[in-house]
């Protein structure tokens, strides 16, 4: 099966292309030129659906499964934010060193050092036979500093639970066990099974 990801985080494409070990992954700007997907959903499922929906009709090939994720952290303390805006959370251009920053320093700003966090990862799935949409959430401690260079995103202030590590500090075996995208992985692979 020829799996296409709806995504430009290069990021999420080692990650897919790591986790999902017996399918073709290419990202779709492998394939495709890139072009802007607005996200207007106001849930991880429907911004995930809306990636995939525009990749799957871009490419217009029956014969292709698209993958996307959409995923962001969120810190209940904060009233749940930067949630579903964690990719524009220090503005629409922001890189991922400014959100990385910009919520370390919305921690200090309300005298959080540590609090509890968790990320979730919505993988939706468009081909030939429908749309899906699986979720998956890895629980943790958001910390008021970066650790560590590993993952990507806001790993490096991201403490999993049951370790005392960021994810930026530990191996990416870690993340391959129990992230929310690995979680979520681990669906869409009896969603993509169902439908050989
Ligand atoms: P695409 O929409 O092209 O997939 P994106 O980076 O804009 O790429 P999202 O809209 O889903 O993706 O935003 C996800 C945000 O949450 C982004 O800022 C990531 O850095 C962050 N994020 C998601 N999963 C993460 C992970 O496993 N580790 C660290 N940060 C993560």
């Amino acid at each position: 099966m020829r799996i296409i990801l709806a995504t430009s985080n290069q990021g999420k494409v080692r990650e897919f292309q790591a986790w999902i070990g017996e399918h073709e992954v290419l990202a779709y700007s492998d394939v495709i030129e890139p072009f802007e997907i607005e996200e207007t959903g106001l849930s991880f499922k429907e911004n995930a659906l809306i990636k995939a929906r525009a990749v799957y009709e871009r490419l217009g090939d029956k014969n292709v499964t698209v993958l996307s994720d959409d995923s962001g952290i969120s810190v209940p303390a904060l009233g749940g934010i930067p949630g579903i805006y964690s990719a524009r959370f220090a503005g629409a251009n922001a890189g991922a060193k400014e959100n990385l920053n910009k919520l370390i320093q919305t921690l200090k700003d309300n005298a959080l050092t540590k609090t509890p966090a968790f990320y979730t990862a919505a993988i939706a799935l468009v081909c030939a036979k429908g749309e899906f949409c699986v979720h998956g959430w890895m629980h943790g401690e958001a910390i008021a500093g970066a650790r560590g260079n590993n993952g990507f995103g806001y790993d490096p202030m991201f403490i999993p639970e049951g370790y005392e590590q960021t994810l930026g500090e530990l191996d990416e075996s870690v993340k391959k066990a129990f992230s929310h995208r690995a979680r979520a992985l681990e669906l869409a692979h009896i969603v993509l099974k169902s439908l050989k």
